[in-house]
Parts: structure tokens; sequence; C-alpha cells
């Protein structure tokens, strides 16, 4: 299928032009040189440091005053305090390393010729070819989540034509094993870093099997000569177990993977590919198709604002999901940063996970995309956070429940990091919470609801016990918080009841009292919370006409007024809180604050601006922002968003925002093309997951519905909306429903 590759002319001269692969847990970037290839390793467990625990013995003694000076207005006195005194020790956080590289060095005579490398997402195979000396060179390249490992075969269309070396590095502390029979390998063990030592061991392998030639070691790896066919099998891993345990074994878990594959390169393939499409060919999209299409993904881009090409949208869409089922499956760590490729020892902001907007905005997709089981380590994730965040919310708040702040890491340490202004929010759990919640609209199941639960619960015992009544006004408010990373008046970011935090805490809230509804538990708990929420400041519009984004109306003074977070408006998306339907009023006021921030930003910046547009059904402005994403500032050659540098999360939440301009649910509701842009006229959605458990397909031309196709289970009455038009059913059995548009 030429419209799910990306492909090029050249081989991949950096990073942000090579190819991902991966299988939740063991990636590569496939750079696809004629004469080298190099294949850049990562495997999600491997991190600088070791288990640790982050907790500033300080903190509590000083938090009172800390409050206090918020309280009396001393916001930049009040900071320094917290700079001094409330910080988690250490105060930054490990980081996410490189394993190392594969090489392979080939022996090649004359011009080479046709040459193309690319990537099947359908198949999640990275193929590259050329001819050289009249003999057609392949290599072809995948990461199996069936068999775990990383499968290569090279062959040429000359028997005895393929002649090569293959070899590792790596940037990590070890060393290579001495070419073995028919494998290579490097173990060593990971850095320590910020006063935290490495307590990791590691290990990567590659292994040879060739078909025809002859192979021998030498120099400084394995050389396969005259061979016709090769096929490289390569693995790494850690001593990872949990972010409490190092006790795994590097070299037994790589040799039980390489020692028990069976099967030729086409089984493995064929394996691989039935795994991939078991997810990726659950949904299908269609936005209209131009000449464009038929370029090379980099000119494609390169285009894409002067002339906008429909098919690349959809590819952005399709590419997001490939993405998500390649860094993101039950069993591994959720995708950071960067997903999981990243080949710097310091990676920008460490490729950890930003939960003050990165971490949540790279689960926005899974749902509504049909990738239910990509969510599952986010999940994973907060039942360890709910450990590691006991410890910091006792040692730090002296409070119940969990907390974590704007980072977290392998280690799932939940500290405030980096410095007061930008760490020390207490939110960022509750915003992974009411994330949590969100999932379980889509799939609203009873083990799920009762997993869920006891994580959701401790965030919200957490946030009882930290807010605090603001003297002047008597609203319960966070103190010490901040609007994400934004600087107000003060000099400062340090404040008390940021607007976002208040919106997360009623989500949160909400949620927990609903789940515990559902389980017929704690309604003790569900009573603090109601009484807690009615005394949480409400939204407000400021003299600009604007959402206040703090509880004074401080907005138009700013030093940054086009600062890239836009943290208030979580009221309109991701929450629901504030909708055009709703709460109109604020909905506007929302409105008025999008257009004072601007829609140029960092690639998360405009994601998420992009679905804020959406839910303002507003689509022709929405696919303007979407162009932006998609042009050569904001996203690489590879389609790899650029913050600028590459940042994962601007893919994730692209991809989420263009089905947020197709269909937008709420349990009970659907609106089927609320955004939808003039330059997508005729198009169709297959496979597209809504709150409330369900599955849609859709199409529509000249702009509007033609049909819809809803499949799944529904208790009580749903509503259909599309183009001003409403038709509601209260079927509740697992019937599928089709509506058609009359031909009038
Ligand atoms: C937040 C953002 C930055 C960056 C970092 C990883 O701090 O404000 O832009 O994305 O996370």
């Amino acid at each position: 299928m030429a419209d799910l590759d990306l492909w090029y002319r050249a081989a991949a001269s950096v990073w942000t032009e090579a190819l991902p692969i991966g299988n939740g847990r063991l990636g590569a970037m496939v750079f696809g040189g004629v004469a080298r290839e190099q294949l850049q390793l990562n495997e999600s467990t491997f991190w600088t440091g070791g288990p640790y625990s982050p907790t500033n013995p300080n903190a509590l003694p000083h938090l009172a005053d800390v409050r206090q000076l918020i309280f009396a207005g001393r916001y930049a006195d009040a900071e320094a305090l917290a700079n001094n005194d409330l910080m988690a020790k250490p105060h930054l956080q490990m980081s996410y390393q490189p394993v190392g590289d594969v090489w392979l060095d080939f022996v090649h005579d004359g011009v080479i010729e046709n040459y193309r490398r690319g990537l099947d997402i359908d198949r999640a195979l990275a193929v590259t070819q050329y001819a050289s000396g009249g003999v057609g060179y392949r290599r072809e390249v995948f990461s199996s989540a069936i068999d775990g490992i990383i499968v290569m075969r090279l062959s040429a269309d000359r028997p005895g034509a393929l002649t090569f070396e293959l070899s590792l590095t790596s940037p990590q502390l070890g060393s290579g094993e001495p070419p073995l029979a028919a494998t290579v390998g490097f173990s060593g063990h990971n850095r320590g870093e910020h006063g935290i030592d490495g307590a990791l061991s590691f290990a990567f392998r590659a292994r040879v099997q060739h078909d025809g030639g002859s192979l021998a070691s030498g120099g400084n790896g394995l050389w396969v000569t005259s061979a016709s066919e090769a096929l490289i099998l390569i693995d790494a891993a850690t001593s990872f177990r949990r972010f409490d345990d190092v006790t795994g074994d590097p070299i037994a878990s790589i040799e039980a993977r390489l020692g028990s594959v069976t099967g030729n390169f086409d089984q493995l393939l064929e394996r691989h590919q039935r795994e991939h499409r078991r997810l990726y060919r659950r949904l299908s999209i269609d936005l209209g198709t131009t000449p464009a299409a038929l370029l090379p993904t980099d000119e494609r881009v390169a285009h894409n604002e002067e002339t906008p090409d429909p098919a690349l949208a959809a590819l952005y869409l399709q590419y997001g999901r490939y993405l998500m089922i390649s860094s993101s499956r039950p069993g591994t760590q959720p995708a950071n940063l960067q997903g999981i490729w990243n080949d710097q020892v310091v990676p920008p902001w460490g490729s950890k996970y930003t939960a003050n907007i990165n971490l949540q905005m790279n689960y926005w997709l899974p749902d509504p995309a049909n990738l239910d089981e990509c969510f599952e380590p986010l999940i994973a994730m907060a039942e360890d956070l709910a450990v590691t965040g006991a410890t910091m919310a006792k040692a730090h708040y002296g409070a119940r429940g969990w907390v974590m702040h704007h980072n977290t890491d392998l280690w799932r340490a939940t500290g405030p990091v980096d410095g007061a202004k930008w760490g020390l929010w207490p939110t960022g759990g509750a915003w992974v919470c009411a994330a949590l919640w969100d999932h379980y609209q889509f799939s609203p199941d009873p083990a799920l609801l009762a997993r869920l639960y006891p994580v959701m619960k401790g965030a919200a015992q957490f946030i009882l016990d930290v807010l605090v009544t603001e003297p002047m006004t008597g609203f319960l408010v966070t103190n010490p918080s901040l609007s994400p990373e934004n600087v107000h008046p003060h000099g400062a970011a340090l404040c008390a009841g940021p607007t976002m935090d208040n919106q997360i805490i009623r989500d949160l809230f909400d949620a927990v009292a609903e789940a515990s509804t559902l389980l017929e538990a704690d309604a003790d708990l569900r009573a603090e919370l109601a009484a807690a929420r009615s005394r949480l400041r409400p939204e407000r519009i400021g003299s600009s006409g604007q959402l206040q984004e703090w509880g004074l109306d401080w907005d138009m003074d700013v030093p940054e007024i086009h600062h890239r977070h836009v943290s208030h408006l979580y009221g309109l998306y991701p929450s629901r809180q504030i909708s055009i339907d709703t709460t109109p009023a604020l909905a506007a006021a929302a409105r008025k604050s999008l257009e004072i921030r601007g829609d140029e930003a960092t690639g998360w910046g405009i994601g998420w601006r992009l679905n804020l547009w959406a839910r303002l059904r507003e689509g022709d402005h929405a696919h303007g922002v979407l162009t932006r994403l998609l042009s050569p500032d904001r996203t690489y050659p590879n389609l790899f968003d650029a913050h600028p540098p590459f940042q994962i999360d601007g893919n994730f939440g692209g991809a989420a925002g263009i089905i947020e301009m197709l269909v937008q649910s709420r349990p009970g509701i659907i609106d089927l093309l609320p955004a939808l842009p003039s330059a997508w006229p005729t198009g169709s959605l297959f496979g597209v997951r809504s709150r409330g458990g369900l599955e849609l397909d859709l199409a529509w031309r000249d702009g509007i519905l033609d049909f819809v196709t809803i499949r799944g289970s529904r208790t009580g009455r749903l509503s259909i909306r599309s183009g001003g038009l409403e038709t509601s059913t209260t079927n509740d059995d697992r019937r599928t429903i089709t509506i058609r548009r009359r031909n009038d």
C-alpha cells in the first residue's frame, strides 16, 4: 500500500531522516546507507541511575512558610525559598539512554542506481534497495513483538554477491565481546547521574546466519563473504525488572530470545506482520488524494504549507498509530518524550516522562485510534507511581495518597525537580488519573474500573490533604503550585490555585466519585470529595474576555503572552468541563485565551491547539494549525515531530487532533464531523472508537455525512449529531446501527 509508505530517494544523513522500528521494548533507527548501514538501538528500560527515592527531609518543615509567602503575595520570595528547601534530592531525574549501534559495512563495486528506502507502516517493515554493478540489493528489517527481537534480511539478486562486515559500537560503559561463532556482542553497565549510581547491567548482541559464502571473524566484527543472503538477529536487554528491582540477567534474556527463534525470515516476518496488523488495521482513513501523494515523504512535508496534501494528514494519523504500536505495548514502558528512540547520552529533557502535558498528550491517541492495548503501559506506570508517590506525598506534604509532580523517569521518581518554577506542581499524578478515567470511558469494563480505582482514589486523597483555604477568598486551593511553566506578572510561576489545577481536580474528584458509586465503595470519601469540590474556585472571565489562567486577572501582563503551554484550556481539551453546548460563555472565553496565545508554538504546543480548535468546531482554523504542524519547521523528514528538537508528543497529539476534527464523543453523545475543514470535502474514517465503548465507521461527501455505522453495546440513549442534525437511539443490545443520508 503505497499510501502507507514513508519513502526517500537517499539514505538518511542525520538521525531525523532515519526510520524508526520498534516492538514497544526494542527499537532501532534505520539509516539505509549504501556502503555503511547503521541501526541505532534502544531498549526501553535502559536509563541512567538505579532505584532511588528523592525525598528531601527539609521540604515538609518549610512547606508552611512557602504557603504563607504565596498567600501574602510574595511570590518571588516563595519561589526562592522553595528552590532552597522544597525540591527533591537530587533535584534532577535520570535520563533515557541509547544502547549502541549495529554497523554493516558493505563491499560494492560499481555505480549505485535505483536507490530507494522506505518504511511500510502497514507491515511495520523498513526496506532499503539499490543496485550496484548491475546487482540488486535489498535489506528488510523489523522489530518483532512476537519474537521479541530485531530481524534483518540482506539479499542480492545475483548468487554470492553479498559481502559485508557486521560490528557493534556503544557510547556506554562496557566492552565488546570477542566475536564468537556467528555472534558479536557488547556488554556493560549504565552511568550514574546527578549523584545516583548506575545500577543496571546491559548487553546487546547480533547474530548472523548466511546462505552461501563464508563467515569469519576479523577486524572489529564478523565478515560474511560472497553470500547470497544473510539473516541478522539483534537483541538488547538490561537487568531492570521493576523500579525497585534490578536483578535481571540481560545476557540470559537475550540468549533466551535469540535461542528460541524458529523458522526462516519469511515465517518470522509473517508472524510479526500478523501481530502488527491485528492492531494497525483496526482503523483506516481517507481524506482524499492529490498528486503530492506520489512524491517522496520529505518532499511532501516541504510542500505541504503551500499546497496542503490531504493524504499526508491521513498518513500522519496512521504514522502516529504506527509509532504508538511500536513504542507502547502491554508489558513495556510507556512512550517517553521520544517514544523509545533516542541516540543521545544527554538527550533533550532527559527523554523522560514530563507530566505537565507531554506524557498525557502521548496517550490522547490510543483510545480514539482503536489501540486500547497501547494504553496499558500508562496504567502500569500509574500503579508504580502510586507506590513511589505515596512516599513522596508523606515526606514532602505529610499527606495521604500519592503525588507526582511534573516529571518522572524509569525509577518512578515523583518529587519536584528542575527548579520550583517548573517542578513545584503537585497535580501531575492527578492529571494522569483523569486520563485513566477517560480511558475507562472508551473501554467501560468492570475489571478495568476495579483496577483503576485504588490508583485514582490515592491521587484524590493526596489532593484532599494538600488543598488549603485561601485567606482572602475562602476557596480551597493548591499551594504551592503553578500554571505549568508560565511566569505571572510577579516575576514567579508559583501561585495558589491556578485554573488548570481546579479543572484537573474537578475531573479527578468526579471520576473517583463516579467510580466509587459504581463499585459501591467509600461513601464517606464521596461526601468529602463533594464538599471540597464545591469550595474550588470557579472559572473566571477576565477583563479581555479571556478565561483567566489564575485566580487574579494577570493574563495580559505576563512576560510571555504567546506561551507554549495553554494549561487553563485543559478544561476545553482534553477535559470536557468547558464546551460550546454546555458552557457557551466559558467556551467563548477559552477561545479568546487561545486567540491571545496564538497558534505558533512548539510541536506539542501546536498539537494541543489543534485539538482545542477542533473542540471549538473551527474546522478550517484547525486545518490551518495542522498544516503548520506538518511543515518542515515542525515535522522532520522522517515525520518525527520537531519541538524542536524531536519530541514524540506532537506526533501523538497531532494524530489525535485529526480524529478530534472528525469525531468527538462523550458517553451518550457522538458528534460526527464537528470540525470538518473545507479542504477535506469527501472522505471516510473506519474503525474509530468513541467514549461509551463504541466503534464507528463513517463516510462523508461534499462536506456532509453520508453514513455512519456504530458497533458495540449501549446502555441508555445515544445521540448522534452531525451538521446541526440529531438522531437518537435507545437500543441497548449488541447491535450494529447504520444511519444513511437520504439521496435527495
Ligand atoms: C515541558 C515543556 C517543554 C518541553 C519539556 C519536555 O517542560 O514546556 O517545551 O516539552 O516539557
